[in-house]
């Protein structure tokens, strides 16, 4: 529920207001709380009449003995010094603050706040930030960080003052999943590229992210047992450049740091189809191993490629590939594609999705499966990844299987905004912004619940996704509504509210150096 109550002084606050505005340099003054633009809308939001001001002698306060604590009052110093210049430190205490400051601080007690949830209260006296987990203060700070004027998120130093509207946000996820997808195959992206679209995810409050680390054009993870998947494997991409991967030293980097941000990465291998880089590899995947022996391949085409699923050496690699990534992940999902494989009869594509599925229990994790996974028998805790046909979303909710929402319609970050669009594919759809953001999850496909559905995902295919430029271009903004979809609850959802908040972050992203998609749809704030 949605929750602005304006106090009977706020007329008299809104001329205060009116004047400090005109008195004003630098930074903007504040709206209120309520009007901040905030992206994703919290549950509730309370806003009172008046300011707090960072200033030099504010600090950051976390409750002593939390080590997690401290990190994420870290990262909140990390994003606030370099704009502001204040210098703010972060300090242990067993109590509360002196005025003035940032407290955040863990409750035992408050558990309808679970995992993520957070409460922030802004007084005229400091900040106080408190969750029940370390992740709920780290999804809080993303709300602070858009409390504060866009040039905090600028990365050199600004002039102006640093204040922030009073009032109470409370606020939780509604999904447990909220992810978006990288696919790293047809373009390598490298470390530091990952990196930067984690921050980016980490600020509207994902908690996903999906890494598609193999598909016709490269293989991008270092697997030992099976070395020429990245010494042959992974020198391709789409239009013929060097491709590349990553190292399991690189790789477990990158959970690290997606971890830190409260993001677990969930890596995809995909299977029986999309494999022509292992095939190429290892002739010995394929059915016959001469004819065709397949080379690097740096096209587009799908559909044409699948391992030999009546050889046992496939499950030989599919073990050894599994366990290893398995040892990589401290998250409980492996995801294995299972999509487009049109030249695996079904009849044996049954089986083996079965197969994978055992396998990949038996090194302790869960399978997820692009939607067509659904045609074989599903246990419980696998989960079935909607992508385009509604009958496979209601076979996984009838088998018992969670979902994960991706609707290539509305959800695909690689579909063009329209026809003019210099990057990306269209054949599901364009999507402008309000596509991307007027779909439901819970009532997209009928017989298929909310509570079927483990959350949402965005995925950005890259076939002509070359680098971060166009990444970030078709990513923002709609990712925004994406997380906002995932993570505010339906009844918070308004278009025309979304349309002026996101018209607000326009400066944000620009601030964040984020080069997104100006889409005349928004009245872009200056
Ligand atoms: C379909 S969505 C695919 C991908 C392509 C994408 C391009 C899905 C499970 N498979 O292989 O990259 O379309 O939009």
């Amino acid at each position: 529920m949605i929750n602005i109550l304006p106090t009977p002084s706020f007329k008299i606050a809104l001329s205060v207001f009116s004047l400090t505005l005109l008195a004003s340099c630098g930074n903007d003054e504040p709206a209120k709380l309520s009007e901040q633009g905030l992206i994703p809308m919290p549950v509730s939001v309370t806003a009172s009449d008046s300011l707090f001001e960072l200033t030099e002698n504010t600090d950051i306060y976390v409750s002593q003995g939390s080590e997690e604590s401290q990190k994420v009052g870290q990262y909140l110093a990390d994003k606030l010094n370099p704009s502001t210049g204040l210098g703010l430190e972060v300090k242990a205490t067993d109590a509360a603050p002196a005025a003035g400051n940032i407290y955040l601080t863990l409750t035992a007690a408050d558990t309808t706040l679970g995992d993520e949830g957070y409460e922030l209260n802004i007084s005229t006296q400091g900040v106080t930030l408190t969750a029940h987990q370390p992740a709920g203060l780290f999804r809080g700070i993303q709300t602070l960080r858009q409390a504060l004027p866009a040039d905090v998120e600028k990365a050199d130093k600004q002039s102006g003052s640093w204040k922030i509207p009073t009032g109470t946000i409370r606020d939780f996820p509604t999904y447990a999943y909220r992810g978006a997808m990288l696919d790293v195959a047809r373009h390598f992206f490298s470390v530091d590229d990952v990196k930067r679209y984690i921050d980016l995810i980490a600020a509207y409050k994902m908690n996903v992210l999906h890494l598609h680390l193999s598909d016709d054009q490269g293989w991008r993870i270092e697997i030992k047992s099976w070395p020429k998947l990245t010494s042959f494997g992974s020198k391709s991409e789409v239009g013929g450049g060097e491709g590349g991967f990553y190292t399991q030293e690189q790789y477990k980097d990158l959970v690290k740091y997606a971890l830190d941000r409260y993001i677990m990465i969930v890596p995809e291998i995909d299977m029986p189809g999309h494999t022509n880089a292992a095939l190429a590899a290892y002739p010995e995947l394929n059915c016959n191993e001469k004819d065709p022996n397949p080379k690097p391949y740096s096209g587009i085409e799908v559909g044409f490629s699948t391992l030999c699923t009546s050889k046992e050496i496939t499950y030989k690699f599919v073990d050894d590939v599994m366990r290893e990534l398995a040892a990589l992940t401290p998250g409980p999902y492996l995801h294995m594609g299972g999509d487009e494989s049109h030249v695996t009869p079904m009849e044996d594509y049954i089986p083996f999705v079965e197969r994978v599925q055992d396998i990949i229990q038996s090194h302790g994790k869960q399978m997820i499966g692009w939607d067509e996974v659904t045609n074989a028998k599903l246990k419980t805790n696998s989960i079935a990844q909607y992508w385009a046909k509604a009958e496979y979303a209601q076979s996984a909710a009838k088998q018992g299987a969670k979902l994960i929402m991706s609707p290539a319609k509305y959800a695909y970050l690689d579909m063009q905004y329209d026809s003019t669009t210099k990057y990306g594919l269209h054949w599901a759809a364009y999507i402008e912004i309000d596509s991307a953001y007027n779909w439901e999850p819970s009532t997209m496909v009928p017989g298929v619940t909310q509570a079927d559905i483990l959350g949402i995902e965005a995925p950005m295919w890259t076939e002509t996704i070359v680098d971060m430029d166009a990444l970030e271009y078709m990513a923002f903004p709609r990712l925004l509504g994406i997380a906002e979809i995932g993570w505010s609850p339906k009844s918070a959802r308004n278009w025309e509210d979304y349309r002026r908040r996101l018209g607000q972050q326009g400066k944000r992203m620009e601030a964040m150096g984020i080069g997104y998609y100006p889409s005349k749809q928004i009245e872009w704030g200056k």
